[in-house]
């Protein structure tokens, strides 16, 4: 059996969700295509890195991520770091001949995420696979709602709303992570979540052309937290804290057209009461409409056209062995896989592809044009005009 080793940078809540994904996934998926070894974690924060390799199974960790760029005996990277830090180790790696997989989004800035898929192309040649983790189109329902489209069930699109909203920036004493700076996250809520529903919003209905956009960051400072560590509003810091400009976005609401004539709008928010992963898409088409949301990842919802007016109306499909990678997961619809369950299928796509010879679906370029759209997300917001996502 084909062995891959790993090496993995950030040992905060996304390292977790990898680890999880190359521990399950031949677990979930045999014979598997290639079994990935733990073999190094890299944290810059001593403690973190040391507790990480025995938490995890890591051979050996380290501080400097540069040592798994240099180490021969890596042959793949995950990395998973503040998003500032994405473009120096997955260009470093490219070059070094490893596979990266890499969080969203791609990068802090355009210019990095250029380098990244420029980088990313000139690798391809020698056979490298570069991946993007944008999981949530790898949700069997998000996968059976493409089929339905390219089957053409639900006609021609007309329109298609998405929504991204979730709670735990809401509450002001939320400290100032590293993801409410823009030197490190480059964005706000825009690059945290808003850029999941662009992926999805352009796997099933094309590239997005044109977008009209609002901005808003309604919380203008927050608590400095100690460290480095991201806590997701977990932890709150009180009113003597020291506080600090937030400048990034909170909110983004954004009309969009497609290449191909269809319409839609995007809405994202980290401050949505009630809301948790609430990513919502609703499509409706000549034919007939789909609905999903994730907070019910394994159910689709779906509407067709042509059946009697006297019992038209939403079904819902829950997914199961019938569906996307529904036969290595669990064996009757409603026992229902999870957020593990999705990296694990993630991390399936990303191992075979490289196993097999190919570029992922969410590979770098098309990180890229996610962050383009965001780009003119935000030219729109300044400008108050309708922008063109570049080309
Ligand atoms: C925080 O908003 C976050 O962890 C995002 O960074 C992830 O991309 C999203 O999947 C869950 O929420």
């Amino acid at each position: 059996m084909k062995k891959l080793n790993v090496g993995l940078v950030g040992a905060g809540f996304m390292g977790k969700a990898h680890v999880v994904a190359y521990s399950n996934m031949p677990k979930f998926f045999w014979p598997a295509p290639a079994v990935p070894v733990l073999k190094t974690i890299c944290d810059i924060e001593p403690s973190i890195a040391e507790e990480a390799k025995d938490r995890f199974g890591f051979q050996a960790c380290c501080t400097d991520w540069h040592d798994i760029i240099n180490d021969p005996e890596i042959d793949v990277v995950s990395i998973c770091t503040p998003n500032n830090a994405h473009a120096p180790i997955a260009i470093a790696a490219l070059q070094a001949g490893k596979h990266v997989i890499c969080e969203k989004p791609i990068a802090s800035t355009l210019d990095d995420a250029k380098a990244m898929a420029d980088a990313a192309k000139e690798a391809a040649k020698k056979g490298i696979v570069s991946m993007n983790a944008y999981q949530y189109r790898r949700v069997p329902a998000i996968d059976l709602a493409k089929k339905f489209i390219d089957e053409g069930a639900v006609g021609d699109i007309l329109n298609i709303r998405c929504t991204y909203l979730q709670s735990w920036s809401a509450d002001p004493d939320s400290p100032l992570s590293w993801r409410f700076q823009k030197d490190i996250a480059g964005a706000g809520t825009l690059g945290d979540i808003a850029s999941h529903v662009i992926d999805i919003a352009q796997y099933l209905a094309g590239d997005i052309e044109e977008v009209v956009s609002m901005v808003k960051t309604y919380i203008k400072e927050r608590p400095v937290q100690e460290g480095g560590v991201d806590l997701l509003g977990t932890v709150k810091l009180g009113a003597d804290a020291p506080r600090k400009e937030v400048d990034v976005d909170d909110e983004d609401s954004f009309l969009v057209k497609f290449k191909n004539g269809a319409v839609g709008s995007i809405e994202a928010t980290r401050n949505a009461w009630g809301r948790n992963n609430f990513i919502t898409i609703e499509l409706h088409g000549t034919k007939g409409s789909i609905a999903f949301n994730y907070e019910r990842l394994n159910e689709l919802q779906v509407c067709f056209a042509d059946d009697p007016d006297d019992r038209r109306g939403f079904k819902t499909i829950y997914t199961g062995p019938a569906h996307f990678h529904g036969e290595v997961t669990w064996n009757i619809p409603g026992m229902n896989i999870g957020y593990g369950e999705l990296k694990t299928i993630e991390m399936y796509e990303f191992i075979k592809a490289i196993t097999e010879g190919y570029q992922p679906s969410t590979n770098f370029e098309v990180g890229y044009r996610v962050e383009r759209v965001c780009d003119a997300v935000m030219r729109s917001a300044q400008d108050k005009a309708w922008m063109k996502v570049e080309d």
